[in-house]
């Protein structure tokens, strides 16, 4: 028989199972040694809803948890590191969950952040919509209150009806009410994440359900290996030629790679491609380094000219939303006339969601791009030189120009000046991963900073957000366990900074350097009315971030030039200390929102 017991039972044993007569038997399965409620009595091996929860993870290979505990989670998180889980944890539960956000877009696992109840719930969500939105693989774990308190608001301890909260913002939400349902639960939560467009899951684990037990074996034999979570889907070969033939009758074509492509991990066949048809590509921001930027392919440097004049453009992992002008207006130069597109998504619902389509490829990016190269053999003919050439010359003109902007050593540092220092620091450690946010840091970042190598820049993503920053590159450091340099505008920092005690107390290699310009967008803003307080872009001027590293004995620098920056920049990446560099910025520089000021209701008004 299960031996599920009441919540009476189960609660007056906690304490005791807690104690050291913890055991592992029987394979990984962990159980216990419940103290015998009479002498005579047989020893009951069993295990509970912690245990279950810790177990079924494990047996998914999933290592590591990003979290912050508290009731009623506090000792899921102990004994999963007792039973050698990473658990890290974090001072808000946003960065918790932007770091499995982030960790799983790195490594196609989903990324776990545990959380307690209403608050911490709420803290958590922000993260679980943006990875949703971004099509990042995550489980927010949520401790809850108790059902039937909830359900009557009788008013719980944080209660809240978090499932129906959760629902509308991810993109599946379940709960799990009884100790034998763990393993159904988790399983059903890594494959709604993984499979088809990922994205954010939540699960829902209300209070009582830790402290139930059962029989050991027969909660080994509940939990689920989930068997080929994320499935290949391979495109239909009618598709797969209409893309080919509309192909190869492009006089002008383009590839755009989206962080779909870079999600997909099909880096070989991807590159091939581009390779072998000869296509010009731009990379999306995230899709930065799938080829190296400096590869002769590469239009970036030649972009407006090339969504301008490609007559057959191929998505490969991108949308066209409002990043991409939604694939229409000026940007396309939509009045000479539409462009053809071809769309690689696993998501069939996104096709024609802005701009006609002409053929779409449904499937995974990794099937779909090996359909396509298998169509690629000696015969291709490559795009003509007139189309190649004329992207070729508007590449050298502008990196020439943009090459005297960076050799440029102005005092105080512009944006400029301090990204040729990191630009020169990420070519000779291409393995460094980039996190990237703020305004006219993130812009300038995006097209000055080359990357060398795939997914090692991670930033504001689809909607934009600031406060990625350090959860992401605590992500980024514990599962790659390369150095991580941070690109944060001064006000972006702001959202996370706190975090830089978890980078301290981890002892992560994060180098985050702060482009102090002493504002949001600026630090020159005026308050028109005349009263006292500063105008609502403004901060305190000639602040030391750098002292907020320092406070938790990590190395902080206040770094006034370009040489300054570089020195200690080096040495933080050799050394792998944690660092954070107070990088002195003209207030002047850059524009209001960055480059896309015209999204501003008031700018738009006035176009
Ligand atoms: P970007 O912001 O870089 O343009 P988007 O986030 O807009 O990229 O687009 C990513 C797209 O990639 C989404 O439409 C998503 O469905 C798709 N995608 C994600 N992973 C895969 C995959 N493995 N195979 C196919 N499509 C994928
Ligand atoms: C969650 C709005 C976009 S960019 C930005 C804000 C507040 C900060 C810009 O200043 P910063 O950068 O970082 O100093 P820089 O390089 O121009 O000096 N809240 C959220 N997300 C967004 N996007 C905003 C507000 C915003």
């Amino acid at each position: 028989m299960s031996s599920v017991r009441t919540d009476k039972e189960a609660s007056t044993t906690l304490d005791d199972a807690l104690k050291p007569t913890s055991r592992a038997v029987d394979g990984d399965a962990v159980v216990r040694a419940l103290k015998p409620v009479a002498d005579d009595a047989p020893e009951a091996e069993t295990t509970d809803g912690f245990h279950l929860v810790i177990d079924a993870l494990k047996l998914n290979d999933i290592d590591t948890i990003f979290g912050l505990p508290g009731i009623p989670i506090t000792d899921l998180t102990r004994m999963a590191q007792a039973e050698g889980m990473r658990v890290i944890s974090f001072r808000h539960e946003q960065h918790a969950g932007n770091a499995a956000a982030a960790a799983g877009f790195l490594t196609q696992k989903p990324g776990i952040c545990l959380t307690v109840s209403a608050p911490g719930f709420l803290n958590g969500l922000t993260a679980l919509a943006n990875a949703t939105t971004n099509c990042f693989p995550m489980i927010l774990i949520s401790g809850s209150s108790e059902r039937e308190i909830v359900d009557l608001q009788q008013g719980d301890y944080e209660e809240m009806d978090q499932l129906a909260i959760a629902k509308p913002l991810c993109k599946a939400a379940f709960r799990v009410l009884h100790a034998e349902d763990i393993g159904v639960g988790i399983a059903r939560a890594i494959r709604s994440a993984l499979s088809g467009r990922p994205g954010g899951v939540y699960l829902d684990l209300p209070a009582k359900l830790f402290a139930q037990t059962m029989d050991a074996a027969k909660g080994k034999a509940s939990l689920i290996k989930v068997v080929d979570p994320a499935p290949r889907q391979i495109p239909a070969p009618d598709a797969v030629k209409r893309a080919l033939d509309l192909l190869k009758g492009a006089k002008k074509p383009l590839i755009l790679l989206g962080k779909g492509a870079a999600y997909a991990q099909a880096d070989a066949d991807i590159r091939a491609l581009v390779e072998k048809t000869g296509i010009p590509y731009l990379p999306m921001s995230m899709a930065k380094g799938l080829l190296p930027d400096t590869h002769v392919q590469s239009a970036a440097a030649a972009r407006s000219y090339v969504l301008q004049e490609a007559d057959v453009v191929l998505l490969i992992g991108a949308r066209l939303n409002w990043l991409l002008s939604h694939g229409k207006g000026k940007t396309w130069a939509e009045d000479k006339g539409a462009k053809q597109f071809i769309q690689i998504d696993i998501a069939p619902t996104e096709i024609d969601s802005n701009v006609a389509i002409a053929a779409p490829v449904i499937g995974d990016i990794g099937s779909c791009v090996a359909a396509l190269l298998g169509g690629i053999d000696a015969k291709w003919a490559k795009p003509p030189v007139e189309w190649t050439g004329a992207i070729a010359e508007r590449k050298d003109k502008n990196l020439s120009k943009m090459a005297v902007t960076l050799a440029a050593r102005p005092s105080p540092m512009n944006f400029h000046s301090a990204l040729s220092v990191i630009r020169d620091q990420v070519k000779a450690r291409p393995d460094a991963i980039v996190v990237n946010e703020g305004a006219n840091t993130l812009d300038f970042a995006r097209s000055i900073v080359d990357m060398y190598e795939p997914r090692k820049r991670l930033d504001v993503g689809t909607w934009g957000i600031m406060g990625i920053g350090m959860g992401f590159a605590v992500a980024a450091a514990v599962v790659t366990d390369k150095p991580v340099i941070a690109i944060e505008g001064d006000s972006a920092f702001g959202f996370s900074g706190m975090e830089v005690e978890t980078i301290c107390r981890y002892n992560l290699p994060i180098c985050i350097i702060v482009f102090n310009n002493n504002g949001v967008y600026r630090g020159t803003d005026v308050n028109a009315s005349g009263t006292a307080d500063v105008a609502p872009t403004v901060f305190v001027k000639n602040a030391r971030y750098d002292k907020l590293m320092e406070a938790f004995g990590g190395v902080g620098v206040n770094a006034t030039t370009a040489d300054e920056l570089q020195k200690a920049l080096t040495e933080a990446v050799a050394s792998r200390r944690p660092t954070l560099i107070n990088a002195v910025i003209d207030e002047t520089a850059g524009t209001e929102s960055g480059r896309i000021t015209s999204l501003n209701p008031a700018t738009a008004k006035k176009k």
